[in-house]
């Protein structure tokens, strides 16, 4: 296998030439002494672009996500959260080890939830119980098949949430590709939102790193946490300098992503086997069903390996394929044309 078409997320771009030269040219100093300028503007660009007071540069999504957690709660705390959320499926039950919270449930379609539930959910004030005390979302929804939240619902939910003294995070490791697909900024998007983490290193394209933003004295907590989780850093600024970088070069190209997401999930529903509705594709996340008589989603991931195209399997017939930055329209033409060579008969 030559060149794989790679869609098993899009973690998996490599730098660029152009970011690789903004890298090696960065300002640095010791991030840890406040030295560093690049971690600095960074920082700064971050809080402009979500419009909150402070943030801090940290290692991945999943470590932005904790600190939020870990910062805006007590041990013995519970959380509400969307079953099929990030923070609950992918980040290794990180919410009791490193918080000492429980989570409770709020469900709803492709991973959002209705204000309704959140009161359903929140407890009553008495001594018997957990204290509720933070509400997470998450804009793009990654179980929720790329589901972008529609903004007056997310703000619905944020209202809900301060009226029964609960903060509101927002995991947005993918809101650049929400705000993209919907064309509202950023800012605008998270509304009265207490704090949210956005990656670099997803859609966007740069090796490594994310940034939790809120009010300064909440980020001035989450540093002290940063370091007792271990992801404090030195000289970051050749990191951020590829965030900085993909910020203004690589937001508005995630159209491209979008439309190349739809063309695939339109090819694929014409494989009899296939269920996928390319309607529902509203970012850069392809999920699709096979039916149990072409095999498990494993044994189908295995087959497309073969032919050259890398996807990767959610669920027993649940495959998951994402564009990106590293794969072209016509890679994704021929991407599919494997797909349907290989199992279209
Ligand atoms: N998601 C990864 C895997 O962990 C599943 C992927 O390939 O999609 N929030 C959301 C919504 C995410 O999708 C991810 C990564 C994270 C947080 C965590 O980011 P990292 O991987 O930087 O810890």
């Amino acid at each position: 296998m030559n060149h794989p078409i790679d869609l098993r997320s899009d973690t998996v771009t490599r730098p660029t030439a152009a970011m690789r030269r903004a890298m090696a040219k960065a300002e640095v100093g010791d991030d840890m002494f406040g030295d560093d300028p690049t971690v600095a503007r960074l920082e700064a660009r971050v809080c402009a672009l979500t419009g909150m007071e402070a943030a801090v540069f940290v290692p991945s999504g999943t470590m932005a996500n904790q600190l939020a957690i870990r910062a805006q709660t007590k041990p013995g705390d519970e959380i509400i959260c969307h079953p099929e959320s990030h923070i609950v499926h992918y980040e290794t039950g990180a919410p009791a080890a490193l918080s000492g919270v429980t989570t409770r449930f709020a469900d709803g379609p492709r991973g959002t939830f209705a204000p309704d539930a959140v009161r359903a959910l929140v407890r009553p004030d008495d001594q018997h119980f957990a204290a509720t005390s933070l509400v997470c979302m998450e804009n793009t929804h990654n179980r929720g098949r790329g589901k972008v939240w529609p903004t007056d619902q997310l703000h619905a939910v944020i209202d809900a949430a301060h009226s029964l003294d609960l903060r509101a995070h927002v995991d947005g490791a993918r809101l650049w590709n929400a705000s993209v697909a919907s064309g509202v900024a950023v800012r605008e998007i998270l509304g009265n939102a207490d704090s949210v983490s956005v990656c670099f290193s997803k859609g966007l394209g740069a090796p490594v790193g994310s940034a939790l933003a809120s009010d300064a004295a909440t980020i001035k907590h989450a540093r002290r946490f940063r370091k007792m989780f271990g992801g404090a850093m030195r000289q970051a600024g050749v990191l951020a300098a590829a965030a900085l970088y993909a910020l203004d070069h690589h937001v508005e190209r995630l159209a491209d992503d979008h439309a190349n997401a739809r063309l695939l999930a339109e090819r694929l529903a014409e494989v009899p086997g296939f269920a996928v509705n390319p309607d529902q594709v509203e970012t850069n996340l392809v999920y699709f069903a096979v039916v149990p008589a072409l095999g498990t989603a494993a044994e189908v991931c295995g087959r497309l390996e073969a032919e050259g195209v890398l996807v990767l399997p959610e669920g027993e017939q649940t495959i998951r394929a994402v564009t990106h930055l590293d794969v072209t329209g016509e890679a994704i033409k021929r991407a599919a044309e494997s797909v349907v060579r290989l199992l279209g008969r």
